[in-house]
């Protein structure tokens, strides 16, 4: 009878069933998982290392100055040291399966279905994978998007086609009040001046289109709403003093791309000596020359528009007169 039976089974059952092929088996899944392990550990070991510089941010931008842009940072870092993995891992087994089960000869391999285990592991872990990325997003984004009652200051962005005014505000909300404001032309960018280490609230409201507010070392744009949807988000701290590129970064109309302003982070006594001086009603470029800083832009500059008379189209303009 026994005889019978093992005369029915395919040469390879019979071979992984000796104990011998048993034990080789089960070291080589010891070797996998231990060198899965160790992938890993090496690559937590690197991220003390800043793995995020090595690589280049991952094509994340760096270089944020405030402490929300390094959370979205080191969350977009720990997801692609969690990707690279996951794909270490997989390629490994893809990699081995080719070499191992490579075709040998005409004898048909092991068919093998209904491995629960396998089917268990390859459903319950992508759902573990997305569950534990789905919260620390949840987590960094609700941190990001945060707002406080008591802001040290508080401005007002007002976006219009093209360009921007930001408004010093004693209180919160559109009831508040306005002590102070800059107002960008065509022939100079709007200079937003603020203090460093000191939360800040945006307040953000559109003359006429949707337009974005954006400061790339911020890391982070929000949209500027017509009507009246106040767009409210707040940072924490901006941590280093410097002038800083601003852009509208919605598709706004023809000039859009000329939309920007200058953010101008100051040390908190100068921030407070420079809006005692516009409140006094001296020129936004008096009051950064007062405090020691550059009066125009240096990130930025005005835009040739090139509308000139010489560009415009005079046979259109003579059509048009007509009509
Ligand atoms: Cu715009």
């Amino acid at each position: 009878m026994v005889a019978r039976s093992s005369e029915v089974r395919p040469t390879a059952v019979r071979r992984s069933a000796s104990p011998g092929a048993v034990g080789r088996r089960g070291r080589r899944a010891g070797r996998l998982t231990g060198l899965g392990f160790g992938g890993a550990a090496l690559l937590v070991l690197l991220t003390g290392c800043d793995v995020g510089a090595a690589f280049g941010g991952f094509g994340w931008p760096q270089g944020g100055i405030t402490p929300e842009s390094r959370r979205m940072y080191d969350l977009w870092i720990a997801s692609c040291i969690a990707a690279l993995v996951v794909g270490v891992f997989v390629w490994g087994l893809i990699f081995w399966c080719v070499v191992r089960y490579r075709k040998r000869g005409n004898e048909l391999p092991v068919q093998t279905r209904y491995n629960l285990p396998m089917e268990f592991l390859y459903t319950i872990a992508p759902v573990l994978v997305v569950a534990v990325l789905f919260y620390y997003t949840a987590v960094v984004q609700t941190d990001v998007v945060k707002t406080t009652n008591n802001p040290d200051v508080t401005v007002e962005v007002v976006a219009f086609k093209w360009n921007w005014q930001f408004n010093y505000r004693d209180g919160q909300g559109v009831d508040a009040n306005t002590t102070a404001s800059v107002l960008g032309t065509s022939e100079v960018i709007p200079i937003l001046v603020l203090p460093s280490n000191r939360s800040i609230r945006f307040e953000e409201t559109s003359k006429d289109v949707i337009h974005s507010f954006w400061v790339p070392e911020m890391l982070f744009k929000r949209d500027v709403m017509p009507g009246s949807i106040r767009n409210v988000f707040e940072v924490s701290s901006l941590e280093s003093e410097g002038a800083y590129v601003g852009r509208c970064a919605e598709l706004c109309g023809s000039y859009h791309a000329f939309m920007n302003f200058e953010l101008r982070v100051v040390s908190p006594e100068n921030f407070a000596r420079f809006l005692a001086a516009k409140q006094d009603g001296a020129s936004t470029q008096d009051a950064l020359t007062s405090i020691g800083e550059d009066p125009y832009a240096v990130t930025t500059k005005p835009f040739e528009t090139r509308r000139t008379q010489d560009n415009f189209n005079q046979a259109s303009t003579t059509a048009g007169a007509g009509s």
